[in-house]
């Protein structure tokens, strides 16, 4: 655009993402948006525009940005398909509470209402994903005020915004600054959170719970991620073992001596124990969803913190709802909170150091021809500090849940509430665009990769140059099938393997990473496993570890409930393929035999 050619809408609305701090822009091309591209071309490609192969996955990059830098993740997507591909990244971030603006392009005013060409009815179709903000830019004069508030409703509710921008009305002439008539809105861009701190009479209740307390457990979640010091001040101070939901994971390290690791079907025996065995909970920033893992209704007294009025008690009858920041409220919790020495942590130490134990028993165990577990028990040995780890939904996630051991200063995240598939590869992309020089570990199943992760990695392919330290391991679980879901099949229904769902094709992944240029190598032995992770973090380029594993090696929650016993032997007597493998494991395993059961 020469100098003396007006400013479009859509120069505007790319300088104002500039005033936003926005730095990266996910998204794909389509001429419903290509007033705003071209926009972006004229501002010198500031913020940048990185294009993954489909719509999912950009959304699913704004998702990993945001959880994982604290801003706000932004994609463009066109109209129709583009629109329609990108719900599912959307309800990620919605779902996991993820400050995400969306702009969609659309069919021209012209056109609107003639069931156009790719004409969706895009505030409609986006009004439950996006239910805070969406709104169509229909006149140059909206542009300030729909962008702003899109912004901070993203923000101030840590959700999904989105703006839908007719191409007419991209390329029409920007708005001046509104003068403040009757009819017009004038704003400004800008946010800073709020400080939100519980009642002064409330943090004593909670503080008078907490101390009473002989075994005192602490939940934490995604909502207690920032709050390290002040968890581990806290649990020291309540003598308090300390479990983490799968969203939390990050939130302390695992090394220290009182943290049980995670809860729940992928968690740990140790952090199961501790549920059971607690007279008093302390729950900070979570909502993990299942409440047979945690204590029996009426088994112990509950102090929840949470930023969100709406999740107090959701989970468990909390005597104390907190309602604040995580940080805040724990610092202002801690002068109240008398010193315990019930030697609960010590009491706790021997069941870590026993779960921990069982843990190494069921990775060393033979399986064939690799042993999942063993995988992510070689790969705990070779984790570098800053790491940035990226989970999926599947087995993969439950290994990563149960075996792998952050450190102080990592941070690892995945779709935790919507647990969609295919979540690693555009958040460790994402990781990678925001921290480039930090190793990034994406952990991931075959199904999930022949999903989308297959074309996630052609975006990997296409800009690891430009990362200052190129190491992206990505380790795919070739188990040939759909695992996670089969043993759902099994345990929770009681029926045997139903192959057609179930069974992949055998995809040559270390070879597909070697044609686009990546480093990789396909491990199908135990012994080659440790040589394979030193290898992969020392590569000069992203290193694909494709783990060759057995998917009978069955995800055992901490502990087989006798529904899940009878379903399972229903199961094998119904005649499932692969039940002498299963069983076999089992019986090494957990000592389950379908004779006792
Ligand atoms: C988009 C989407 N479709 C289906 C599911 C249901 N699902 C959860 S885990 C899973 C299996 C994942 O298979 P794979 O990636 O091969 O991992 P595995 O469990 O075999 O290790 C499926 C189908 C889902 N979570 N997300
Ligand atoms: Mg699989």
């Amino acid at each position: 655009m020469s100098k003396s050619e007006p400013k479009k809408v859509s120069d505007f609305l790319v300088a104002r993402l500039t005033a936003w701090g926005v730095e990266v822009v996910y998204g794909y091309s389509g001429d419903g948006i290509n007033g705003i591209l071209g926009a972006l071309g004229r501002a010198g490609n500031r913020p940048r525009f990185i294009q993954p192969p489909h719509e999912e996955l950009a959304a699913l990059m704004a998702v990993g940005h945001a959880k994982y830098s604290g801003k706000v993740g932004v994609c463009l997507v066109t109209q129709g398909p583009g629109a329609v591909h990108a719900l599912n990244g959307l309800y990620d971030a919605k779902l996991d509470h993820q400050p995400v603006v969306a702009i969609l392009g659309q069919v021209s005013q012209t056109a609107s209402g003639s069931y156009y060409q790719q004409e969706i009815d895009l505030v409609s179709l986006y009004k439950d994903v996006a239910h805070e903000h969406v709104h169509v830019l229909a006149a140059p004069e909206q542009a300030h005020h729909l962008i702003d508030r899109a912004f901070r409703s993203a923000l101030a509710e840590r959700t999904v915004a989105a703006i839908i921008v007719p191409h007419d009305v991209q390329d029409q002439e920007a708005p001046e600054q509104p003068k403040a008539e009757h009819g017009n809105i004038v704003t400004t861009v800008g946010y800073v959170p709020p400080r939100v701190l519980p009642r002064d009479s409330e943090l004593t209740r909670a503080a008078d719970v907490l101390n009473a307390g002989i075994k005192v457990a602490v939940l934490a979640g995604a909502g207690a991620l920032q709050a390290s010091d002040e968890l581990i001040e806290v649990a020291l101070r309540l003598d308090a073992g300390l479990a983490k939901a799968l969203l939390g994971k990050a939130a302390v390290p695992d090394d220290l001596p009182f943290v049980t690791g995670s809860v729940g079907f992928l968690g740990t025996r140790a952090s199961n124990e501790l549920m059971k065995r607690c007279d008093t909970l302390l729950i900070v920033g979570s909502q993990f969803p299942y409440t047979e893992f945690l204590p029996k209704p009426g088994q112990a007294r509950c102090v929840q913190i949470d930023i969100d009025g709406k999740a107090i008690g959701g989970r468990y009858p909390a005597e104390v709802g907190l309602v604040g920041d995580s940080v805040e409220t724990l610092r202002a919790l801690l002068p109240r909170l008398s010193q315990k020495a019930t030697s609960f942590q010590e009491q706790l130490r021997s069941l870590i150091q026993e779960s921990r134990r069982e843990q190494e028993q069921v990775a060393l165990t033979e399986a064939h021809p690799l042993n999942p577990a063993r995988v992510f028990w070689e790969l705990n040995k070779v984790l570098p500090d800053d790491l940035i780890v990226a989970g999926d939904c599947g087995t993969a996630t439950f290994w990563y849940a149960k075996y792998i051991e952050l450190r102080r200063g990592m941070l690892a995240s995945l779709s935790g509430t919507l647990a969609t598939m295919g979540s690693a590869l555009p958040y460790a992309l994402a990781a990678k665009v925001s921290f480039s020089s930090r190793p990034v570990l994406a952990l991931v199943g075959d199904g999930a990769m022949q999903m989308s992760g297959l074309n996630a990695l052609i975006t990997v392919a296409q800009h690891w140059r430009d990362w200052s330290d190129p190491r992206l391991v990505i380790v795919v679980l070739n188990n040939q099938q759909l695992s996670y879901v089969t043993w759902e099949q099994r345990a929770m229904e009681g029926d045997p393997k139903f192959a057609p769902s179930q069974d992949l094709l055998d995809f040559p992944f270390a070879r597909y990473a070697e044609l686009l240029g990546l480093a990789s190598v396909r491990v199908a032995s135990p012994q080659a496993l440790e040589a394979a992770c030193q290898e992969a973090f020392r590569a000069s380029r992203p290193f694909l570890i494709e783990a060759v594993t057995d998917p009978n090696v069955p995800p055992l929650p901490p502990e087989l409930t006798d529904k899940q016993r009878t379903k399972l032997k229903a199961a094998f007597f119904k005649g499932d393929a692969d039940a002498p493998a299963v069983l076999h494991q089992l019986e090494q395993t957990t000592g389950f035999n379908m004779r006792r059961a």
